[in-house]
């Protein structure tokens, strides 16, 4: 087929040229059927949501339980990030440094042109053009998806300002505006009669970015995060080498709104690595009476520094792609509030008889389920009914906590950043950093173990800095020098306060310390009083902890030793962790801070008796 022939190619809502340009040239080479233009409206989302109910992707939940909402297993082996297949390809591999895969960039799209070559004969091309972060903000921040996965089309209308009103800010007063591209391919071209199958993709997969272009390539994949380009490649790696060079930071953090007893409200940002509970935090639901939390973001945060001095946050995101199993209405009741108004996506949780869903943690289950495997499950079954990676995938504005000013373009002044991870002993349940260089290093040489949002082995504790260890778009021990920087370029005295928590850790008998969810607001009150000046903290040689009496534990059934478990700072088992944090240093090589390794200098030096 010549391209000319290509139904819609020439049908298309702009006149940038650039967008033009690169579209036409990605049909020439992905050869589709037709080329679409995504508008985001309304009826687009049933029009697509038809489809794939029609193409056997999607399965309408009963509307009476999740009304507008579907569900949708993915193929088995499609479920998670590929961190093994995604590669930084910068010109110069010090570019990408030791944490990234890299390859050069004439090599991999020398490789990856040929796979793109046909892959949508028998398929759809869809242009997604969207915005990541307010259309009102000075610089809107725009983005377009190629795709052949209707699937991308209707996550992204909810992770994204998509369609026509981002389109529009492509030629925003008159002017052509850059954007980033991303091209994305499940990989399964269909030869003519030849039948679909619901979850087309292809088991060679490839998740590329070249920053200095600040262009995307993914392919062979149609889930979460290898797949909606605007989510970890937009807004964190390819943010992240933006946000080097312009003096500002693209994080994986949730952002919140904190209000305590008396109304005074602050910000907070929290970087915790995949299925760890950003999603919980950032829509906690405080036990100690009258405190108050509301969202704002519960998985990236762009921080910028205001005109004065302060750090600002902003969420690019739209919708919350959130982890299911384990939510319920204990440890999560507000996304399961936003949930329940439907207009969701469920991918690989398992389905209840009367067209509803259900998951691991949502207490007794029901007598039969269609598993996210669609076999028939029963409470005997030897496998979970979901896969431990599936995902809710639902809009911010239906969230009863989101704060008015979540999608304000100023973003929201930081108060305090938490760095935590999951770590079931060493790290105590929160520790201050004594200035900003100290927070940095806590942020440099966070540790968790790994979990099923990405694939490969569970609960190998990994360093996973600022939580970002996926998510870095160049050379990590420049992105700590830049964090360093950024430091230096505030305000010192408007810094935000940098805390490291753990709300993970067990005592002897395997049984964790601390009760979490709720119960964490006692935790973020002691930072925030910390901040204020009103309360105690000792130090210790890892940083400034509680002081005894200073955590609020009122009215928490907790026992003293169970909380001397939960704060302990034991030096035996941070002296083991030194040579952990000395192969991460060796790892990260030449680029590493010298300030961070004084800081490691200085940390064995307290630990020695
Ligand atoms: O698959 S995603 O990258 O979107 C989810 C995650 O790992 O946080
Ligand atoms: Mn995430």
């Amino acid at each position: 087929m010549t391209v000319s022939t290509i139904p819609g190619l020439d049908a298309a809502p702009t006149t940038h040229a650039k967008l033009l340009a690169w579209v036409r040239e990605t049909a020439e080479l992905t050869e589709p059927d037709r080329v679409e233009w995504v508008d985001g409206s309304p009826e687009e989302w049933t029009r697509i949501t038809d489809l794939l109910v029609e193409n056997g992707t999607f399965v309408r939940l009963n509307d009476e339980k999740k009304p507008n909402s579907f569900w949708c297993a993915s193929d088995p082996t499609d479920v998670a990030r590929v961190e093994d297949r995604t590669f930084i390809c910068s010109k110069d591999p010090s570019g990408a440094g030791a944490t990234n895969n890299w390859m050069d960039p004439d090599d991999m799209k020398a490789i990856l042109t040929e796979r793109f070559r046909g892959c949508m004969r028998g398929r759809t091309m869809y242009v997604l053009p969207y915005c990541m972060g307010p259309l009102n903000a000075d610089e809107p921040m725009l983005g377009a998806e190629i795709t052949d996965a209707p699937y991308v089309i209707a996550s992204m209308h909810i992770m994204t300002r998509l369609g026509t009103k981002a389109l529009e800010l492509f030629t925003k007063d008159g002017v052509e505006q850059s954007f980033v591209p991303g091209l994305h391919s499940i990989g399964a071209p269909l030869a003519p009669g030849q039948a679909d199958v619901a979850w087309p993709c292809n088991e060679t997969k490839y998740i590329v970015h070249f920053p200095e272009e600040r262009l995307i390539w993914s392919y062979g994949s149609g889930y979460g995060g290898n797949a909606l380009l605007g989510k970890k490649c937009y807004s964190l790696r390819i943010a992240s080498v933006k946000a080097r060079d312009e003096g500002w930071l693209a994080e994986h953090m949730l952002i919140a709104k904190v209000t305590n007893p008396e109304g005074v409200s602050r910000y907070i940002a929290a970087a915790f690595p995949s299925a760890c509970g950003k999603t919980n935090l950032a829509m906690l639901e405080p036990t100690l009476p009258g405190w108050k939390v509301e969202t704002i973001g519960d998985d990236i945060a762009w921080i910028r520094i205001g005109a004065d001095g302060r750090f600002y946050a902003v969420n690019p995101e739209n919708g919350f792609f959130g982890v299911a199993p384990g939510t319920d209405y204990h440890t999560n009741p507000n996304a399961m509030r936003t949930i329940a108004k439907g207009s969701s996506i469920f991918t690989n949780v398992a389905m209840t008889d009367d067209g509803d869903i259900w998951w691991e943690g949502m207490g007794e289950p029901p007598a039969h389920l269609t598993s996210w495997k669609k076999a028939d499950w029963t409470p005997s079954s030897e496998e979970l009914s979901s896969h431990p990676n599936s995902r809710y995938c639902t809009p911010i504005s239906q969230c009863d906590t989101r704060a008015p000013e979540w999608d304000d373009p100023n973003g929201v002044p930081l108060d305090a950043i938490f760095f935590g991870g999951r770590r079931r002993d060493t790290v105590p349940l929160v520790t201050e950093a004594r200035d900003w260089q100290h927070g940095v290093f806590m942020g440099a040489t966070l540790s968790s173990e790994t979990t099923a949002a990405a694939t490969g082995a569970v609960g190998v504790v990994r360093r996973d800095p600022m939580a970002m260890l996926p998510f870095i778009g160049y050379n990590a021990g420049d992105y700590f020098a830049h964090w360093i920087e950024v430091g230096k370029a505030a305000d010192s005295a408007k810094l935000p306060k940098i805390f490291y928590v753990n709300w993970f850790r067990r005592d002897a008998e395997g049984n964790f310390t601390w009760p979490g969810f709720g119960e964490n607001i006692r935790v973020i009150k002691w930072a925030l009083e910390r901040i204020d000046g009103t309360a105690a903290a000792i130090d210790t040689p890892i940083g400034r902890v509680p002081a005894p009496g200073s955590l609020d534990v009122s009215g928490l059934a907790m026992s003293a030793t169970a909380l001397d478990d939960a704060l302990a700072v034991d030096v035996e088992e941070w002296q083991n962790e030194i040579p952990l944090i000395e192969e991460w240093f060796e790892k990260i090589g030449g680029q590493l801070p010298s300030s961070l390794k004084d800081e490691l200098e200085s940390l064995k030096q307290r630990l020695t008796p």
